[in-house]
């Protein structure tokens, strides 16, 4: 092809031709699929429309799919704050500045945390009373006490008795087995080796109490005397008293030697293993509300499917399509073939599961809707509909499912709280969900109206045209981006046999559907009128899931976003400003409480009802760039979209946040510079002053505010006191071994490989550090390379991204090869991802997923800067390929095609008739452009 570079005279002229490309050819690697159900949660797959979400398990003679409703968590409105708070800052500051660290943080635990949903000293008394009620009913220590009448559970339990099936329990349960005696240990006092036991233990031998133990931490280890042992069948028991979170004989395996009993002086291994099956009996499931300093995302329920199966089963398989957004089982048995999709509806505010056979009337199907949640009912709504409530246990929130039936021919009878269908042709459910949170000061919402009125819109309709407004809503955001690379596409491998195979080379098809697996899961956990998507987007199967399934904005939830406008669904960003305008309200209190500032103010987790209070410990919750770095967003979804009406109603907020500095930031004595105090950086390296990542989070702020007011024509005023403050504040440094600094003083250690690399902020998502200033892009780079390339899902992703800017697009694609690893490996979870492609952090979390994207797109096209640069990190082994859709800062949406590690094309539509500035390999072209036009260029 001739290579024709278009100079900028001439660009004017030919680029203002709008050019009707040839659709770019999708590719077929859209699909995961496999060949077995899932047996577990992290392979089942997940669909979702924004606030109902499923995960689809395929089993064949009982179809499970777990179901969440995103506005449905513990707690209530309240206010988050301790009140007059700000009385300890400036001591804490004092503290900081004396260099006496652990005093400051013990005075900031003791008066500057948030306030919890129960008062820790409420807390204790109510605790000290159900503990005495509990332990003083002792007669199921009594060996044979209705033993027949009691469960059974393996013993130890890794994840505690929540994974086990009894999901949701607290409280006091009794556990017994017995051993027998042998001969030889007769008259030898014995050891009784229990393993860790989450909360405490008394531990009973022939129905005298023997040990009690207290502590999660703590291996129980007891010396049973000779005397409380008899010749022949001895039995233990032991109470377990768990008041919230995990339970039981937890964070052991059971292939290893730790539940035991042996003589003393002897090894565990000599002993009897007591790893098996032993009784249960919960004895009380009702301990005092947990002090919580913010709620919990919960699951919703479960439904389940179950068909009789006759004859064998051949031919199984199941895949989610990202084209269609359709989860599908397919299987032969009994010489049918039995089809199954499953999607959520947007447009219908519904799950979808339809079953087709190709033998009329070869379809039978029982319907149940179950939960973990102790409190729920079903009842029968009428002929064909089954509602389900649920209440959820700490807190103020019901939800509400309703499941409705249509079957084309044969039977349909409600039995027993089940929809029964027999010899149908055809079967289509609808499930809808809803609760009654309505925001986050009113949980006055009508679930059950909202769902009946879902189902009312769905009415008769036929199953196609309820699938053709899904695919219709679903496709008018995803097919607006594409991407594939030449060379190899495993997609005859299925996809958790793909995952164990890959390498870029070989693969590269898994990179692109990886990314678009991103954009898939966002479209279906974020949609505007809903709530952003948290650490595990609206996927959660846990009562108490990891950190509560909330909102960690110390990098988490942004880093959900990254890859929202630059891939071409800025419309899914509309939960985030939402959640950002609410938490805008709720920070202006917490600004006044804890730093007498006006403003508003986040620390390093929100939850549903907005909590901006320090959480946690107080050598990492105490973090005040939280309202700044989700500000940022503002200011970059504008930049992408040029949507000057948004950034009028959202230009507040960062003008809030950025008045909260100007009163927070204190001059520091020793360098003359203004600095953020107290605050850490993120999660490392306790409460300190002056952390580099806050400093480069409120330069960008004031920048931004400073050029969304020039933008807005606003606040002239306000933008040279920003400016005065952005000149203010202590810079970024360079320190002994050429590092960034992480913080003000040169104490970094270059063997410490912690998961946050905060201080790189500036370089990404920032732009507090560019190419403008090598020595500092060096700095960091050597910061980075410092941390490694191994670490948490959402660590290595954020790697990607910085390799990336770094213009390393080799050292890239490594790390986003290993956010690409089996998350599962040899009995053991590392960053990675599941079978099921989700993110590993591990457990599964989100924002891998969402950051890895970006990181991929980072390396294709970054616009952060003057113009707009083409290919900045392109990998070697991603030498062919073409991207449609990608967007830029700027207003422009970009096709880009090149081989042999070279640009061939580049197609630019205008969204804002900007002047476009396109940088090749340091060649620069610039050209005037027009909304809604289209702009090729050949060759480079
Ligand atoms: C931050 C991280 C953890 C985890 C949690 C949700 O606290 O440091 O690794 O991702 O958020």
């Amino acid at each position: 092809m001739k290579k024709n570079l278009l100079s900028v005279r001439n660009c004017a002229a030919v680029l203002a031709l709008v050019v009707s490309l040839p659709a770019i050819s999708q590719d077929n690697n859209l699909l995961l699929w496999y060949k077995k159900p899932a047996t577990k949660w992290t392979e089942a797959l997940p669909i979702g429309n924004g606030r109902l979400g499923g995960m689809v398990y395929g089993g064949v003679a009982e179809e499970h799919i777990q179901l969440n409703e995103s506005t449905l968590w513990t707690g209530r409105p309240r206010n988050y704050n301790r009140q007059h708070a700000v009385q300890y800052l400036e001591p804490i500051r004092t503290l900081l500045r004396q260099g006496k660290q652990g005093e400051a943080e013990k005075l900031a635990a003791e008066q500057f945390m948030g306030m919890k949903s129960v008062d820790d000293s409420v807390y204790a008394q109510r605790k000290r009373t159900w503990l005495k009620q509990v332990s003083s009913q002792t007669q199921w220590s009594q060996p044979g006490v209705a033993d027949k009448l009691w469960d059974s559970i393996r013993l130890p339990m890794l994840n505690g008795w929540e994974a086990m099936g009894l999901d949701g329990l607290d409280g006091a349960v009794w556990f017994r087995t017995s051993f027998e005696l042998p001969a030889a240990w007769q008259g030898k006092e014995l050891v009784l080796a229990l393993g860790k036991i989450r909360d405490m233990d008394y531990t009973y031998v022939n129905g005298k109490m023997v040990a009690a133990g207290e502590g999660i931490n703590t291996k129980r280890v007891y010396a049973i005397p000779a005397a409380a042992l008899k010749p022949g069948k001895n039995v233990l028991a032991i109470q377990v008293i768990n008041f919230y979170d995990k339970g039981g004989f937890a964070g052991v395996k059971s292939d290893e030697r730790i539940l035991a009993v042996y003589p003393k002086g002897a090894t565990a291994e000599s002993g009897i293993a007591l790893s098996n099956v032993w009784k249960y009996k919960i004895q009380n499931a009702t301990p005092p509300e947990f002090p919580q300093y913010q709620a919990r995302y919960q699951p919703l329920g479960d439904v389940y499917f179950r068909f009789p199966v006759t004859g064998e089963v051949e031919e199984y398989k199941r895949d989610l399509d990202l084209a269609t957004a359709t989860a599908h089982v397919q299987y032969k048995a009994g010489g049918v073939q039995y089809k199954r999709s499953y999607f959520v509806s947007a447009p219908h505010r519904a799950m979808v599961a339809r079953f087709t056979a190709d033998k009329p009337g070869a379809l039978n199907v029982e319907a149940l809707l179950g939960t973990s949640h102790k409190a729920w009912q079903v009842k029968q709504v009428d002929a064909r509909t089954l509602a389900f409530e649920i209440q959820v246990k700490d807190g103020a929130l019901r939800g509400t499912s309703y499941m409705r039936v249509f079957a084309q021919k044969g039977s349909l009878a409600v039995k027993a709280g089940r929809l029964v269908v027999k010899g149908a042709d055809a079967v289509t459910f609808y499930i809808t969900a809803a609760t009654n949170f309505k925001n986050y000061q009113d949980v006055s919402g009508n679930p059950a109206a909202i769902c009946k009125t879902a189902l009312q819109a769905i009415g008769e309709k036929d199953f196609t045209s309820v699938e053709a407004a899904h695919l219709k809503d679903y496709q008018s955001l995803f097919n607006a981006f594409s991407l594939s690379f030449g060379g190899g596409n495993r997609t005859d491998l299925s996809t958790d046999e793909r995952i164990r195979q890959y390498s870029p080379a070989a693969d590269p098809g898994l990179l692109s559907l990886y990314t678009q697996y991103g954009r898939y899961l966002l479209i279906s956990s974020s949609r505007p009128g809903g709530q952003a998507a948290n650490l595990q987007g609206i996927w959660n199967e846990l009562l108490t899931p990891p950190w509560g399934s909330k909102y960690t904005t110390n990098i988490n939830l942004q880093m959900n976003y990254w890859p929202a406008d630059v891939l071409n669904l800025s419309g899914c960003t509309a939960p985030l400003f939402d959640l950002i305008a609410e938490a805008g309200e709720a920070g202006e209190q917490t600004a006044k409480e804890y730093y007498g500032a006006p403003g508003w103010v986040l620390h390093h987790n929100t939850d549903i009802w907005r909590g901006t209070a320090p959480i946690n410990a107080s050598n990492h919750g105490i973090w005040v760039t939280g309202a700044a770095w989700l500000c940022h967003h503002i200011w970059d979804h504008y930049q992408f979209t040029q949507d000057t009406a948004f950034l009028r109603k959202y230009y507040p907020l960062m003008k809030s946040a950025a008045s909260f500095f100007n009163s927070f930031l204190v001059k520091d004595a020793a360098t003359g510079k203004i600095i953020s105090t107290p605050s850490n950086s993120p999660e490392h390296g306790g409460l300190v002053a002056g952390p580099t990542m806050d400093h480069q989070i409120i330069r960008d702020l004031y920048k931004a505010c400073i050029a969304a007011a020039a933008v807005l024509k606003v606040d002239s005023d306000s933008s040279i006191r920003w400016q005065q403050q952005y000149d203010a504040i202590a810079p970024n440094i360079i320190g002994r071994y050429g590092q960034l600094q992480e913080w003000m003083k040169d104490v970094d250690d270059t063997s410490d490989t912690h998961r946050h690399v905060s201080h790189l902020w500036g370089v990404y998502p920032g732009t507090d550090i560019t190419w403008q200033t090598p020595e500092q892009m060096k700095a960091a780079r050597q910061s980075l390379l410092y941390r490694g390339d191994g670490g948490t899902g959402w660590s290595l992703a954020w790697k990607v991204n910085l390799w990336a800017r770094f213009l390393e697009g080799d050292h890239a694609l490594l790390i986003l090869s290993n956010l690409l690893a089996p998350a599962e490996k040899e009995g053991k979870e590392q960053g990675g991802v599941y079978s099921n492609l989700m993110d590993a952090h591990p457990p599964f979390q989100i924002d891998g997923n969402f950051g890895g994207a970006a990181g991929l797109a980072e390396m294709l096209v970054q616009s952060q800067g003057e113009g707009i640069v083409l290919l900045p990190a392109l990998p070697a082994a991603l030498a062919e390929g073409q991207v449609s859709g990608i967007k830029a800062r700027g207003g422009f949406v970009l096709q880009l095609v090149w081989q042999q590690q070279r640009l061939q094309k580049v197609v630019v539509t205008s969204l804002a008739g900007k002047t476009c500035k396109l940088i090749y390999k340091g060649k620069e072209k610039s050209f005037a452009t027009k909304a809604g036009q289209e702009y090729v260029m050949e060759g480079w």
